[in-house]
């Protein structure tokens, strides 16, 4: 059993501090000890250690790399008219096997944990209808998504059980890696838990002609963490508002899955859709033996990452290491002609421990020809510039509340904290006052990052972004164009435990 994963994050983005740790009570206080001996998360000093430390339970026995990777299913649409392709989702609780000879009850887009995929192209409209067979309200957002106010899915537009809604996208936007989760007030946390999000793409011409790997090789890894109990179930700590990490990491559903993959390139569109974990991405090559076998190959391969959170990048960026907070999406291009028959490449997560710190394995298997190629140059991303004004957006916890808080404030949805005119461009500056990292996300837009405590950022963060990890005690400068739509849209942290508590917040795109 691993110990302290529950805090790993805390130390996630440098500045390991065990003052992170410190932080972590105050937020609990609306917890009975009756609560708190009910979900088995009180020690003996009666402090509040996380359940996993106490009973010592891990459900999840299953061997690293036995259980083949599964690729959620392409939704198809119920009806296709010469603009628009409607879809129709049954939102509803199913008996998956996620560990074998296991039942785990999840919360599933047609019942499936991830959901189906949806794939459309860029200007192609697309209705989907999402009809709430759940006993509880949830709602659907899409992230990523230049969208209407009123299809954003914000946190108080919940669908009642028995009851469905219509969002409608435009998809006026480029090639992107999105996806769509719950965004239900106090709830998100609970519902993606459960199994309620999904990969969306868009496609384009511009990203077509480029003949990136397509089709079976172009493939969707939504990484996820969760704890199981002894029969199969999942295990939320539903009262921490810090967050949770996971002891057993699944790809797409499946725990640490093995894929076999052909002697050619692949795209990996890698999504973190963890509630709370980090991860730091890397490439190794298996056992000691094998690259004792294999002097001539480096035991660490680079991870050639060509987009992230809205896109393309400009240019393929070599990187030894890509880490990749909640909410983010980094795409990849691996391409296993490089490596012998029989090789076996590990997917790690070097923020990891035990368990935790292998995330996949690629085993190299079969002969086939290649038709895909990697272009020097991926797509021009123009460089934003001309912001009209700057704001600070201070990320703090509230002590005497126990809140996380966004410039001192917990979320009020009849409080607008800032009001962007149509067609400017802004300067946020992101502000961490605490001892934790947090995956920022704004809604509407795709931004761009000038710096990191004033330095520029690495080749791999000069794309599009809609989501951006701010370590303990930094600042990041973002760029932003409020364009498309007036409204109101939600800005916040995306571990989904401090978004549910409360640190949230609204801006406005005014005429
Ligand atoms: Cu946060």
């Amino acid at each position: 059993m691993e110990t302290g994963t529950v805090m790993q994050y805390h130390h996630s983005w440098g500045a390991a501090s065990g003052a992170a740790r410190m932080e972590a009570p105050v937020n609990r206080r609306k917890i009975t000890r009756r609560d708190a001996l009910a979900l088995g998360i009180v020690g003996a000093a009666g402090l509040f250690v996380p359940v996993r430390h106490v009973l010592g339970i891990d459900g999840n026995t299953t061997a690293p790399f036995q259980i083949p990777l599964r690729i959620p299913p392409v939704l198809q649409p119920t009806r296709v008219d010469a603009t628009t392709d409607y879809y129709e989702v049954d939102i509803k609780p199913a008996r998956v096997e996620i560990l074998p000879g296991k039942q785990t009850t999840i919360w599933g887009y047609n019942g499936l944990f991830p959901g189906p995929t949806l794939k459309t192209r860029s200007g192609r409209n697309v209705v989907v209808r999402q009809v709430n067979n759940l006993a509880v309200e949830i709602n659907v957002h899409l992230h990523g998504g230049f969208v209407a106010p009123e299809h954003d899915g914000g946190p108080n537009e919940v669908i009642a059980p028995g009851s469905y809604r219509d969002y409608v996208y435009p998809n006026r936007q480029i090639a992107s890696t999105l996806w769509y989760h719950d965004h239900a007030m106090h709830q998100t946390a609970r519902n993606v838990y459960m199994g309620l999000g999904g990969f969306y793409i868009i496609e384009d011409d511009v990203e077509k002609q480029l003949n990136l790997p397509r089709g079976e090789y172009d493939v969707p890894l939504m990484i996820q963490d969760r704890i199981f109990n002894a029969d199969g179930s999942f295990s939320f700590p539903a009262h921490n508002h810090d967050g949770v990490n996971g002891d057993t990491i699944l790809v797409n559903g499946t725990p640490q899955p093995v894929f076999k993959v052909a002697r050619r390139k692949y795209r990996f569109r890698i999504l973190n859709a963890s509630n709370s974990r980090h991860y730091e991405l890397a490439l190794n090559i298996g056992s000691d033996w094998r690259r004792r076998r294999l002097p001539f190959l480096s035991a660490r391969p680079p991870l050639i990452q060509i987009g992230s959170d809205g896109g393309l990048l400009q240019v393929p960026v070599a990187r030894s290491t890509i880490p990749i907070g909640v909410a983010e999406r980094v795409e990849i291009i691996v391409d296993f002609a490089q490596f012998p028959f029989g090789s076996q490449i590990i997917l790690e997560n070097k923020l990891g421990r035990g368990k935790t710190a292998e995330i996949m394995r690629f085993d190299v298997a079969q002969a086939v020809s290649e038709d895909s190629s990697l272009p020097s140059t991926l797509r021009t991303v123009p460089a934003l510039s001309g912001a009209s004004i700057t704001r600070d957006i201070e990320l703090s916890m509230n002590l005497e509340r126990g809140e996380w808080v966004i410039n001192g404030k917990s979320f009020d949805p009849q409080r607008v904290d800032a009001q962007p005119k149509l067609g400017s461009t802004e300067v946020w500056r992101i502000i961490n006052r605490s001892n934790v990292a947090h995956p920022f996300h704004m809604h509407l837009v795709m931004f761009q990052i000038l710096d990191r405590n004033g330095v520029r950022p690495s080749a791999g963060e000069t794309g599009w972004k809609d989501t951006v990890t701010v370590g303990p005690s930094e600042t990041v400068r973002i760029i932003a164009k409020f364009d498309g739509y007036t409204g109101k849209y939600m800005f916040h942290c995306h571990n989904l435990q401090h978004e549910d508590h409360m640190m949230m917040a609204q801006f406005e795109v005014v005429p």
